[in-house]
């Protein structure tokens, strides 16, 4: 087989330096595979196959020629009780990554080969200690960048999906044995089953995959953030706002209008998630060729948003322009602002959008209200808890509707009289399409474009 568009042997033994780069206190070099144990032992000085699995052990590491490299503790991990499933050693050294690479080094011309990005957990994928799900989890346990995308990468490691996944399997495997009996046993086969019961379960089971297609919402705010756009006329306190949130003097602010000119970016925490906040130029009618550039710009950070902040100025009130931009926007992920409400203003007219906040950038009053508005829109449907199953990468998302499209053609197949030959097949692409996700089927490319997103060493 392949891996990575390159051979692979199953059991063929592997290194790679499993820490960062750069200075620290201890590296670890992990060797994995049939010959790690007589790899280690050629490069370490005691003799490591005489040690109890999962004991740690001091010595020192030495090149061919027997000159010392570094002094080690060394961990063999043997059997199927290891991360990769096949015999490991750790070799923990000296964290300086000139020395880490010396210590590599020699373990390849003991006879490892260089690990492949992915590789280790790819061994842990095809000796069964993992689905593909967990695999995954496991490459969004590490880049996960809020709470909330750890806590739900940590599920999926420990395979809330994958056991969902296996419900489905299990129980549209029983509607395929009753469509493959009706093919076999016309006449006996129905008492397995009226095609009415097979209908109703086969529409409850879409549902059941439709809704958790739908986490994919969740998910993808929860593992990518939110990107959120600030507009609004000129001076009405965009950039004002935008340092109020980042609790930061981040963008230029005065009393002329026109004052940002470019998209200016930052990111921030918010709830637990990662927020994009973009400040944009002022939208008016303008002859100024930059402002024009500016004005552009800010049209096409709009189209980007999840979450647009239209800033209105509440001593000014709306104009023709605020109502021009106002139609411009999505009511379903816009929320109206009304700033410089320390300001002595009219009563403010009512907004045809469904979230309106007011407050005042300058003095920072109603922004922990508008903190509230913002989580309230992004979880319309509040927000998910911790132990909630969320899918949240598109392979997934895609192998759920690929099932419930082979399921609604059983469906549909079954009211139309469609021969339980025929559904037969329908049946058993649903089948494939939930072992995709789990990598039961799966081609080698696949399986390499998911793997060579890891690091080397993982
Ligand atoms: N009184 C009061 N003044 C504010 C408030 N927010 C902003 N301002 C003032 O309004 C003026 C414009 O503020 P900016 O934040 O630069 O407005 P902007 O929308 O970014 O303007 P452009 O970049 O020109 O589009 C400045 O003089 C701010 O000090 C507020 O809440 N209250
Ligand atoms: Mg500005």
């Amino acid at each position: 087989m392949e891996f990575i568009h390159q051979p692979y042997q199953p059991g063929e033994t592997i290194a790679a330096i499993a820490t960062p780069l750069g200075e620290g206190g201890v590296a670890i070099i992990r060797i994995s595979g049939n010959q790690a144990l007589e790899v280690a032992e050629k490069v370490f000085s005691g003799p490591i196959h005489s040690y109890a699995t999962h004991t740690v052990h001091y010595g020192h590491i030495r090149n061919a020629r027997g000159e010392h490299v570094d002094d080690v503790l060394i961990i063999p991990m043997l059997g199927k009780r290891s991360y990769t499933g096949e015999d490991t050693i750790e070799i923990h050294c000296h964290g300086g990554s000139l020395i880490t690479r010396r210590v590599l080094d020699v373990t390849l011309q003991a006879g490892a080969r260089a690990a492949r990005p992915g590789e280790f957990t790819f061994k842990a994928f095809i000796n069964g200690k993992i689905d593909l799900t967990q695999a995954e989890a496991v490459q969004e346990l590490i880049g996960a960048k809020n709470e909330r995308a750890l806590d739900a990468a940590e599920e999926q490691l420990r395979g809330s999906l994958s056991k969902t996944i296996t419900q489905f399997q299990k129980s549209l495997t029983l509607t395929a044995a009753i469509l493959e009996a009706w093919v076999d046993f016309p006449e006996e086969g129905l008492e397995f089953a009226t095609m009415d019961e097979v209908c109703t379960d086969l529409e409850l089971h879409c549902q059941k995959m439709q809704a958790l297609a739908n986490t994919f919402h969740d998910g993808k705010i929860i593992h990518e953030g939110i990107t959120l756009c600030l507009v609004g006329s000129p001076n009405v306190g965009k950039s004002s706002l935008m340092n109020a949130l980042l609790d930061k003097d981040r963008a230029i602010v005065s009393h002329i209008p026109g004052t940002t000119r470019d998209v200016l970016e930052d990111h921030i925490r918010l709830n637990g998630l990662n927020f994009k906040l973009m400040d944009t130029a002022g939208i008016r009618s303008t002859e100024e060729v930059i402002e024009q550039e500016g004005i552009r710009r800010s049209q096409q950070a709009i189209q980007q948003a999840d979450l647009i902040l239209f800033v209105l100025d509440a001593a000014k009130g709306l104009d023709g322009q605020d109502q021009k931009l106002m139609e411009s926007l999505p009511p379903n992920k816009t929320i109206a602002i009304w700033n410089k409400t320390d300001l002595p203003h009219q009563g403010l007219p009512e907004l045809p959008l469904p979230y309106v906040v007011r407050l005042s950038a300058m003095h920072k009053t109603g922004i922990d209200i508008l903190h509230k508005q913002i989580d309230a829109v992004i979880w319309e449907n509040g927000p998910p808890s911790k132990e909630e199953v969320l899918i949240t990468n598109v392979r997934h998302k895609e192998g759920l509707l690929n099932a419930i499209e082979a399921c609604q053609n059983v469906i549909h197949g079954l009211k139309t009289n469609v021969s339980p030959e025929f559904l037969s097949i329908d049946m058993r692409q649903a089948l494939n399409a939930l072992g995709t996700i789990l990598g039961t089927n799966i081609t080698e490319d696949i399986l390499s474009a998911i793997f060579s997103k890891f690091c080397i060493g993982k």
